[in-house]
Protein backbone atom coordinates (compact mmCIF):
# COMPACT_ATOMS: atom_id res chain seq x y z
CA UNK A 1 0.00 0.00 0.00
CA UNK A 2 1.07 3.36 -1.03
CA UNK A 3 1.57 5.77 2.18
CA UNK A 4 2.27 9.36 1.45
CA UNK A 5 4.38 11.15 4.01
CA UNK A 6 6.14 14.59 4.10
CA UNK A 7 8.34 15.93 6.81
CA UNK A 8 6.82 19.02 5.85
CA UNK A 9 4.26 17.94 9.20
CA UNK A 10 7.53 19.00 11.54
CA UNK A 11 6.68 22.65 11.09
CA UNK A 12 3.85 22.29 13.01
CA UNK A 13 5.53 22.16 16.64
CA UNK A 14 3.90 23.93 19.33
CA UNK A 15 5.26 23.54 22.46
CA UNK A 16 2.62 24.23 24.90
CA UNK A 17 -1.74 24.59 24.72
CA UNK A 18 -4.02 25.65 27.59
CA UNK A 19 -6.09 22.59 27.98
CA UNK A 20 -8.27 21.40 30.92
CA UNK A 21 -7.72 25.06 32.56
CA UNK A 22 -3.48 23.76 32.62
CA UNK A 23 -1.14 24.88 30.16
CA UNK A 24 0.52 21.60 28.85
CA UNK A 25 2.65 20.19 26.60
CA UNK A 26 0.42 19.65 23.73
CA UNK A 27 -0.67 15.89 23.13
CA UNK A 28 -1.02 16.60 19.14
CA UNK A 29 2.66 16.67 18.72
CA UNK A 30 5.64 15.81 16.05
CA UNK A 31 6.25 12.56 17.71
CA UNK A 32 3.12 11.57 16.63
CA UNK A 33 3.84 11.61 12.90
CA UNK A 34 7.40 10.32 13.73
CA UNK A 35 6.20 7.14 15.36
CA UNK A 36 3.80 6.43 12.81
CA UNK A 37 6.07 7.44 9.89
CA UNK A 38 8.79 4.60 11.44
CA UNK A 39 6.38 1.92 11.99
CA UNK A 40 5.21 1.70 8.44
CA UNK A 41 8.48 2.65 6.81
CA UNK A 42 10.04 -0.15 8.81
CA UNK A 43 7.42 -2.70 7.16
CA UNK A 44 7.45 -3.90 3.96
CA UNK A 45 3.98 -4.30 2.88
CA UNK A 46 4.18 0.30 2.77
CA UNK A 47 5.84 1.66 -0.18
CA UNK A 48 5.96 5.49 1.19
CA UNK A 49 5.81 8.53 -1.51
CA UNK A 50 6.00 12.12 -1.05
CA UNK A 51 3.15 14.20 -1.66
CA UNK A 52 2.71 16.96 -5.07
CA UNK A 53 1.76 20.70 -4.52
CA UNK A 54 -1.99 21.14 -4.86
CA UNK A 55 -1.87 24.68 -4.16
CA UNK A 56 -5.17 26.89 -2.19
CA UNK A 57 -7.72 25.99 -4.83
CA UNK A 58 -9.21 22.35 -3.26
CA UNK A 59 -8.85 24.16 0.37
CA UNK A 60 -11.08 27.25 -0.84
CA UNK A 61 -13.62 24.91 -2.70
CA UNK A 62 -14.51 23.87 0.78
CA UNK A 63 -13.05 26.66 3.60
CA UNK A 64 -14.10 30.31 3.83
CA UNK A 65 -10.76 32.20 1.91
CA UNK A 66 -10.61 34.09 4.73
CA UNK A 67 -9.79 31.24 7.12
CA UNK A 68 -6.62 30.72 4.91
CA UNK A 69 -5.82 34.27 4.51
CA UNK A 70 -5.90 34.61 8.63
CA UNK A 71 -3.82 31.19 9.06
CA UNK A 72 -1.00 32.26 5.78
CA UNK A 73 0.18 35.77 8.31
CA UNK A 74 -1.44 35.00 11.86
CA UNK A 75 2.01 34.17 13.44
CA UNK A 76 3.60 36.74 11.47
CA UNK A 77 0.88 39.52 12.34
CA UNK A 78 0.88 38.10 16.07
CA UNK A 79 4.81 38.50 16.78
CA UNK A 80 4.44 42.10 15.66
CA UNK A 81 1.34 43.34 17.56
CA UNK A 82 2.14 41.41 20.74
CA UNK A 83 5.41 39.21 20.31
CA UNK A 84 8.07 38.00 20.59
CA UNK A 85 6.14 34.82 21.35
CA UNK A 86 6.09 31.11 20.79
CA UNK A 87 2.52 29.69 20.28
CA UNK A 88 -0.21 31.92 19.35
CA UNK A 89 -3.80 30.97 21.00
CA UNK A 90 -6.73 33.20 21.53
CA UNK A 91 -7.47 34.49 24.55
CA UNK A 92 -11.04 35.88 23.40
CA UNK A 93 -13.84 34.39 21.01
CA UNK A 94 -16.68 35.94 19.15
CA UNK A 95 -19.49 34.18 20.47
CA UNK A 96 -22.76 36.18 18.02
CA UNK A 97 -24.69 36.45 21.49
CA UNK A 98 -22.65 39.52 21.97
CA UNK A 99 -24.32 41.09 19.10
CA UNK A 100 -27.91 40.04 20.26
CA UNK A 101 -30.39 42.28 18.78
CA UNK A 102 -27.49 44.13 16.70
CA UNK A 103 -26.40 43.95 12.84
CA UNK A 104 -24.24 40.40 12.64
CA UNK A 105 -20.40 40.12 13.94
CA UNK A 106 -17.57 41.31 10.98
CA UNK A 107 -14.26 40.18 10.56
CA UNK A 108 -12.28 42.32 13.28
CA UNK A 109 -9.15 44.38 12.20
CA UNK A 110 -6.77 43.57 15.03
CA UNK A 111 -4.72 39.96 15.11
CA UNK A 112 -6.13 39.46 18.91
CA UNK A 113 -9.75 40.15 17.31
CA UNK A 114 -9.37 37.89 14.66
CA UNK A 115 -7.39 34.82 16.44
CA UNK A 116 -10.90 34.61 18.33
CA UNK A 117 -13.07 34.81 15.08
CA UNK A 118 -11.64 32.08 13.28
CA UNK A 119 -10.96 29.92 16.04
CA UNK A 120 -13.21 28.21 18.64
CA UNK A 121 -11.15 26.99 20.94
CA UNK A 122 -7.92 26.98 23.01
CA UNK A 123 -5.70 23.46 22.51
CA UNK A 124 -4.76 24.31 18.79
CA UNK A 125 -1.80 26.44 18.60
CA UNK A 126 -0.36 28.45 15.85
CA UNK A 127 3.53 28.19 15.35
CA UNK A 128 5.67 30.03 12.98
CA UNK A 129 5.39 27.05 10.46
CA UNK A 130 2.04 25.33 11.18
CA UNK A 131 0.59 27.23 8.34
CA UNK A 132 3.09 25.38 6.03
CA UNK A 133 2.43 22.29 7.72
CA UNK A 134 -1.61 22.96 7.15
CA UNK A 135 -0.73 22.76 3.94
CA UNK A 136 1.40 20.11 3.54
CA UNK A 137 -1.43 17.65 5.22
CA UNK A 138 -3.98 18.87 2.55
CA UNK A 139 -1.36 18.18 -0.36
CA UNK A 140 -1.19 14.77 1.91
CA UNK A 141 -4.51 14.01 1.96
CA UNK A 142 -5.06 14.89 -2.12
CA UNK A 143 -2.12 12.77 -3.09
CA UNK A 144 -3.68 9.72 -1.57
CA UNK A 145 -7.25 10.59 -2.67
CA UNK A 146 -5.04 10.85 -6.58
CA UNK A 147 -3.31 7.53 -5.65
CA UNK A 148 -7.16 6.10 -5.62
CA UNK A 149 -8.39 8.25 -8.19
CA UNK A 150 -5.59 6.28 -10.15
CA UNK A 151 -6.53 3.10 -9.71
CA UNK A 152 -4.92 1.96 -6.64
CA UNK A 153 -7.89 -0.04 -4.32
CA UNK A 154 -6.56 1.96 -0.99
CA UNK A 155 -4.00 4.99 -0.17
CA UNK A 156 -2.94 6.25 3.11
CA UNK A 157 -2.34 9.79 3.89
CA UNK A 158 -0.35 10.72 6.73
CA UNK A 159 -2.09 14.12 7.82
CA UNK A 160 -0.62 16.29 10.22
CA UNK A 161 -1.94 18.35 11.51
CA UNK A 162 -5.51 16.26 11.46
CA UNK A 163 -8.32 17.83 10.40
CA UNK A 164 -11.97 16.62 11.08
CA UNK A 165 -12.61 19.53 13.40
CA UNK A 166 -11.94 22.15 11.29
CA UNK A 167 -15.04 23.48 9.63
CA UNK A 168 -16.02 25.82 6.85
CA UNK A 169 -14.76 28.76 8.66
CA UNK A 170 -13.41 27.95 12.40
CA UNK A 171 -10.25 26.32 13.33
CA UNK A 172 -10.11 23.87 16.56
CA UNK A 173 -9.09 20.61 17.91
CA UNK A 174 -5.75 20.65 16.58
CA UNK A 175 -7.03 20.79 13.46
CA UNK A 176 -6.75 24.30 10.65
CA UNK A 177 -8.16 23.00 7.28
CA UNK A 178 -9.90 19.65 6.93
CA UNK A 179 -7.83 17.42 5.18
CA UNK A 180 -10.65 14.31 4.59
CA UNK A 181 -13.52 17.01 3.82
CA UNK A 182 -11.82 18.75 1.20
CA UNK A 183 -10.56 15.26 -0.28
CA UNK A 184 -13.98 13.89 -0.05
CA UNK A 185 -15.22 17.35 -2.44
CA UNK A 186 -12.50 17.41 -4.57
CA UNK A 187 -13.94 14.01 -5.65
CA UNK A 188 -17.29 14.43 -5.43
CA UNK A 189 -17.04 17.89 -7.73
CA UNK A 190 -14.39 16.40 -10.36
CA UNK A 191 -15.64 13.14 -10.65
CA UNK A 192 -19.70 13.09 -10.02
CA UNK A 193 -19.26 9.92 -7.91
CA UNK A 194 -21.00 9.77 -4.44
CA UNK A 195 -18.38 9.63 -1.68
CA UNK A 196 -18.88 8.44 2.01
CA UNK A 197 -16.34 10.15 4.86
CA UNK A 198 -15.87 7.52 7.81
CA UNK A 199 -14.94 8.86 10.49
CA UNK A 200 -13.51 6.64 13.04
CA UNK A 201 -11.53 9.37 15.37
CA UNK A 202 -12.35 8.93 19.16
CA UNK A 203 -14.07 12.37 18.57
CA UNK A 204 -16.84 13.46 16.56
CA UNK A 205 -15.73 15.04 13.53
CA UNK A 206 -18.08 17.77 13.81
CA UNK A 207 -15.99 20.35 10.68
CA UNK A 208 -16.87 17.21 8.48
CA UNK A 209 -20.58 17.26 9.55
CA UNK A 210 -21.09 20.74 9.02
CA UNK A 211 -19.20 20.87 5.52
CA UNK A 212 -21.67 18.11 4.33
CA UNK A 213 -24.88 19.15 6.38
CA UNK A 214 -27.25 19.85 3.72
CA UNK A 215 -25.28 17.58 0.60
CA UNK A 216 -26.80 14.72 -0.55
CA UNK A 217 -23.42 13.50 -2.51
CA UNK A 218 -21.53 13.01 0.48
CA UNK A 219 -22.82 10.77 2.82
CA UNK A 220 -20.74 11.30 6.96
CA UNK A 221 -20.76 8.81 9.32
CA UNK A 222 -18.90 8.43 12.50
CA UNK A 223 -18.76 6.50 15.83
CA UNK A 224 -17.54 8.55 18.70
CA UNK A 225 -16.98 8.78 22.16
CA UNK A 226 -20.74 10.39 23.10
CA UNK A 227 -21.00 14.10 22.94
CA UNK A 228 -22.87 14.05 26.11
CA UNK A 229 -19.37 13.76 27.90
CA UNK A 230 -16.90 13.31 25.03
CA UNK A 231 -14.96 16.88 23.24
CA UNK A 232 -16.65 18.18 21.10
CA UNK A 233 -19.48 17.98 23.31
CA UNK A 234 -22.22 20.73 21.45
CA UNK A 235 -21.91 18.50 18.48
CA UNK A 236 -22.35 14.41 17.08
CA UNK A 237 -25.57 13.39 18.66
CA UNK A 238 -27.50 10.88 17.28
CA UNK A 239 -30.62 12.71 16.31
CA UNK A 240 -28.16 15.25 13.80
CA UNK A 241 -29.08 13.21 10.59
CA UNK A 242 -28.42 15.86 8.08
CA UNK A 243 -30.73 18.60 6.50
CA UNK A 244 -32.32 20.05 3.15
CA UNK A 245 -31.11 17.77 0.26
CA UNK A 246 -28.62 16.08 2.67
CA UNK A 247 -31.60 14.38 4.97
CA UNK A 248 -30.24 11.29 5.95
CA UNK A 249 -26.85 11.13 4.67
CA UNK A 250 -25.34 11.97 8.23
CA UNK A 251 -24.75 9.02 10.49
CA UNK A 252 -23.60 9.65 14.50
CA UNK A 253 -23.23 6.76 16.54
CA UNK A 254 -22.38 8.04 19.94
CA UNK A 255 -20.64 5.33 22.03
CA UNK A 256 -20.38 4.28 25.91
CA UNK A 257 -17.39 4.93 27.70
CA UNK A 258 -15.14 1.18 27.64
CA UNK A 259 -17.04 0.51 24.40
CA UNK A 260 -14.52 -3.04 23.65
CA UNK A 261 -13.76 -4.38 20.57
CA UNK A 262 -17.06 -6.66 20.04
CA UNK A 263 -19.89 -4.22 21.04
CA UNK A 264 -17.08 -1.52 18.81
CA UNK A 265 -17.24 -3.63 15.55
CA UNK A 266 -21.20 -4.55 15.94
CA UNK A 267 -21.54 -0.96 15.25
CA UNK A 268 -19.02 -0.31 12.26
CA UNK A 269 -21.01 -3.29 11.12
CA UNK A 270 -24.22 -1.26 11.07
CA UNK A 271 -22.28 1.84 9.80
CA UNK A 272 -20.92 -0.43 6.81
CA UNK A 273 -24.47 -1.86 6.11
CA UNK A 274 -25.65 2.52 5.73
CA UNK A 275 -22.54 2.84 3.55
CA UNK A 276 -23.54 0.45 0.92
CA UNK A 277 -27.17 1.67 1.07
CA UNK A 278 -26.25 5.14 0.26
CA UNK A 279 -23.96 3.77 -2.96
CA UNK A 280 -21.27 5.75 -2.71
CA UNK A 281 -17.67 5.04 -5.37
CA UNK A 282 -15.64 5.67 -2.51
CA UNK A 283 -14.92 5.71 1.16
CA UNK A 284 -12.58 8.03 2.95
CA UNK A 285 -11.61 7.09 6.15
CA UNK A 286 -10.84 9.68 9.18
CA UNK A 287 -8.86 7.05 10.87
CA UNK A 288 -8.45 8.10 14.69
CA UNK A 289 -6.51 5.70 16.73
CA UNK A 290 -7.40 7.53 19.51
CA UNK A 291 -10.24 5.04 20.50
CA UNK A 292 -7.12 2.65 21.53
CA UNK A 293 -7.79 1.03 25.55
CA UNK A 294 -4.49 3.09 26.90
CA UNK A 295 -5.25 6.32 24.96
CA UNK A 296 -3.84 9.16 27.67
CA UNK A 297 -7.44 11.49 26.68
CA UNK A 298 -10.29 9.20 25.81
CA UNK A 299 -11.74 6.26 27.02
CA UNK A 300 -12.74 3.59 24.86
CA UNK A 301 -10.94 -0.31 25.02
CA UNK A 302 -10.22 -0.90 21.75
CA UNK A 303 -7.44 -3.23 21.09
CA UNK A 304 -4.76 -3.36 18.14
CA UNK A 305 -6.22 -6.75 16.84
CA UNK A 306 -9.75 -4.51 17.00
CA UNK A 307 -8.09 -1.88 15.00
CA UNK A 308 -7.22 -4.76 12.30
CA UNK A 309 -10.68 -6.50 12.63
CA UNK A 310 -11.80 -3.00 11.67
CA UNK A 311 -9.87 -2.50 8.80
CA UNK A 312 -10.95 -5.47 7.24
CA UNK A 313 -14.41 -4.96 7.58
CA UNK A 314 -14.20 -1.87 5.98
CA UNK A 315 -11.99 -4.08 2.86
CA UNK A 316 -15.43 -6.12 3.00
CA UNK A 317 -16.97 -2.82 1.32
CA UNK A 318 -15.09 -3.30 -1.52
CA UNK A 319 -14.93 0.20 -2.76
CA UNK A 320 -11.79 2.00 -3.42
CA UNK A 321 -10.69 3.53 0.56
CA UNK A 322 -8.31 6.42 1.46
CA UNK A 323 -7.00 6.55 4.75
CA UNK A 324 -6.30 9.72 6.08
CA UNK A 325 -4.78 10.21 9.91
CA UNK A 326 -7.06 12.14 12.94
CA UNK A 327 -6.19 11.63 16.13
CA UNK A 328 -4.25 8.77 18.43
CA UNK A 329 -1.97 9.93 21.56
CA UNK A 330 -0.82 6.41 22.86
CA UNK A 331 2.55 7.50 21.46
CA UNK A 332 4.23 3.75 22.42
CA UNK A 333 1.60 2.05 20.59
CA UNK A 334 0.82 4.73 17.99
CA UNK A 335 2.28 3.58 14.87
CA UNK A 336 1.59 -0.35 15.45
CA UNK A 337 -2.19 0.43 15.79
CA UNK A 338 -1.89 2.14 12.37
CA UNK A 339 -0.40 -0.15 10.43
CA UNK A 340 -2.88 -3.08 12.21
CA UNK A 341 -5.66 -1.37 10.82
CA UNK A 342 -4.14 -0.99 7.40
CA UNK A 343 -2.81 -4.33 7.20
CA UNK A 344 -7.05 -5.31 8.09
CA UNK A 345 -7.46 -3.25 4.81
CA UNK A 346 -5.40 -5.42 2.94
CA UNK A 347 -2.19 -3.25 3.06
N1 LIG B 1 -11.35 17.88 28.08
C1 LIG B 1 -8.32 15.04 17.49
O1 LIG B 1 -8.28 13.92 18.00
N2 LIG B 1 -9.24 18.65 23.77
N3 LIG B 1 -8.63 16.14 18.20
C2 LIG B 1 -10.26 17.96 24.48
C3 LIG B 1 -11.26 17.47 26.68
C4 LIG B 1 -9.29 18.68 22.35
C5 LIG B 1 -8.95 16.07 19.59
C6 LIG B 1 -10.24 18.30 25.94
C7 LIG B 1 -9.32 17.31 21.70
C8 LIG B 1 -9.16 17.42 20.21
C9 LIG B 1 -7.98 15.23 16.05
ZN1 LIG C 1 -9.69 12.46 18.19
Amino acid sequence: MKVVYTPAHLLHDPKSSIEQSQVMSPWEHIGRGEAIHAALQADSRFDLVSPSSWGAAPIEAVHDPGLLRFLSTAWDEYQIACGPTADVAPDVFYRPALRNGMSPGREPESVNGRLGWWCFETTTPITHGTYTAALAAVDTAMSATQIVLDGASSAYGLCRPPGHHATSSLYGGYCFFNNAAIAAHHVAATTGTKVTVLDVDYHHGNGTQEIFYARDDVQYVSLHGDPARAYPYTVGYADETGAGRGAGSNINVPLAARTEDDAYIAALQRACDAIASFGSGMVIVSLGLDTFITDPICDLSITADGFERCGAMVAELGLPTVVLQEGGYDISALGDNVRRWLIGLGA
